[in-house]
C-alpha cells in the first residue's frame, strides 16, 4: 500500500511552476495560441519565464515559437500541423519551460501598391472520404475508397468554391475499376458538372483511372458533380470505386472565416475580407519553420479589413493570413505523468495468494493524480 499512502499525502493542487512540461494536442493546421491561463491549468506558469527559455518540440524537432501578449499575461504562438495519418489527426507537441527554445523568425515586408497585386490565385479543392476498404487495389493505389458505383447508376456530389474568380477550372476524378470481365473495356463513366457533360472515360480491368478535364462551368454558389456509370460496355458487371475528386480554380484573395492560405511567388499581395484588423501574416513554406511577417499595411474596406504586403524573399512561398478570430486553440492540453519519485523503492506486488484483484485496485489509486 506504499504508493497509495504517498499519493494521499501529496498536496491537493500544486502551484503552477515556471519549469516543466505540457503536451499540446493539435488536430488542425494553423496558428496556435497558448494563453497563460490555459497553461496554469496544467501546472505551468509563463510569468517570469525568459522567452528564450520556452521550448516547443514535435517528433523530436524544435518548433519556433512567438511570444506575444503583454507583461503579466504573455502568450505563446506557433504554427501547428495536424497528423497526416488516416487513423488519427492528433499531433502531439511538447512544451518545456526552462529550456532553451527557438524563437520564430520575423521578416520585414512593405505595404503593396494596389495596382501591383494579382486578382486571383490557383486554388485546389480536394474532396475525399475513406468509407470502404478495398484490399484488391493494385500496387501503389489507395486502398480506401469513398463510394462504389455498380452500373447502371449515378452518384451526385455538391461542393462550394468560395470567392471563385471565374468559371474556368480543371476537374479531376480518381476512380478504380473493381471488376474484370472478358468484355473490353469493362468500365464506362460520364462526368457531369452543373448539368454539362465534361468528360467521358472507358477503361478495362481492375485498374485506376484519373479523369481530368478542363471546364468553364464552375459556379460561385453550389456546384453539382454527377458521376454516371451507364452500364453499356457489355461487361456482366461494371463496378467502379470513387477515390476522390478535385477542382482546380482561380480564387480571389478574400479570407474565408478570417483566414486565407495561398501559394505564389514571393511578391505583392492584397488579402481582403477579415472581420478584424489584428491580422497576422506568416510564411509557412517550411511548415516546421514558420516565419512571421511584419511591416505590412492593414486598412478598412467597407465593414471588413484588408492587408497588403510586398515580400522581397525569393521563390515560391506559402502564405497564411489569419485574424485573431482564426487563431487555433489546441484540442487538448495535458500535463505528462510525473516521473517516479526518486528514492522510493519500486512497488513489488505480493506473490501468490490473491492474484488479479490487488494490482487493479492499486492502479485505480494512482489515477486520480493524473489529468
Ligand atoms: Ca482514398
Ligand atoms: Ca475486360
Amino acid at each position: 500500500m506504499l504508493p497509495f499512502l504517498l499519493w494521499a499525502c501529496a498536496p491537493e493542487k500544486e502551484l503552477p511552476r515556471s519549469s516543466g512540461e505540457a503536451k499540446i494536442y493539435v488536430e488542425e493546421d494553423g496558428i496556435y495560441r497558448l494563453t497563460g491561463s490555459a497553461l496554469r491549468e496544467v501546472g505551468l506558469d509563463l510569468k517570469g519565464v525568459a522567452p528564450a527559455m520556452i521550448r516547443l518540440t514535435n517528433r523530436g524537432q524544435q518548433v519556433p515559437v512567438w511570444i506575444a501578449g503583454q507583461g503579466d499575461d504573455p502568450t505563446i504562438e506557433f504554427y501547428g500541423m495536424a497528423n497526416e495519418s488516416r487513423y488519427s489527426r492528433t499531433n502531439v507537441y511538447w512544451l518545456t519551460l526552462g529550456q532553451a527554445g527557438k524563437t520564430m523568425e520575423e521578416r520585414s515586408v512593405s505595404s503593396a501598391e494596389a495596382a501591383s497585386v494579382p486578382a486571383s490565385f490557383e486554388a485546389t479543392l480536394h474532396r475525399e472520404e475513406d468509407s470502404l476498404y478495398w484490399p484488391k487495389a493494385p500496387q501503389g493505389a489507395d486502398r480506401w475508397y469513398w463510394q462504389s458505383l455498380t452500373a447502371p447508376t449515378s452518384a451526385s456530389f455538391t461542393f462550394a468554391l468560395p470567392h471563385l474568380a471565374d468559371g474556368d477550372g480543371t476537374l479531376r476524378v480518381a476512380l478504380l475499376g473493381a471488376t474484370s470481365d472478358p468484355a473490353q473495356p469493362d468500365h464506362h463513366v460520364r462526368i457531369h458538372l452543373n448539368h454539362h457533360l465534361v468528360a467521358a472515360a472507358t477503361w478495362d480491368g481492375q485498374e485506376t483511372y484519373l479523369v481530368e478535364a478542363a471546364t468553364s462551368h464552375l459556379l460561385a454558389g453550389e456546384n453539382v458533380l454527377v458521376i454516371e456509370a451507364p452500364g453499356d460496355t457489355g461487361a456482366r458487371a461494371d463496378v467502379v470505386l470513387l477515390d476522390w475528386y478535385e477542382v482546380g480554380y482561380r480564387r480571389r484573395f478574400v479570407a474565408e472565416d478570417d483566414r486565407l492560405q495561398f501559394v505564389g511567388q514571393a511578391g505583392a499581395y492584397r488579402v481582403a475580407g477579415f472581420s478584424r484588423p489584428d491580422v497576422g501574416i506568416f510564411d509557412v513554406t517550411e511548415p516546421a519553420n514558420a516565419v512571421r511577417l511584419s511591416g505590412y499595411a492593414v486598412e478598412p474596406e467597407g465593414d471588413a479589413y484588408a492587408v497588403s504586403f510586398s515580400d522581397e524573399a525569393a521563390g515560391q512561398r506559402r502564405y497564411l493570413a489569419v485574424s485573431s478570430m482564426a487563431i487555433e486553440q489546441p484540442a487538448r492540453l495535458a500535463r505528462p505523468p510525473a516521473p517516479p519519485t526518486l528514492g522510493v523503492p519500486p512497488f513489488i506486488p505480493p506473490t501468490g495468494g490473491e492474484r488479479g484483484g490487488q494490482p487493479g485496485r492499486l492502479h485505480r489509486h494512482h489515477s486520480p493524480g493524473l489529468p
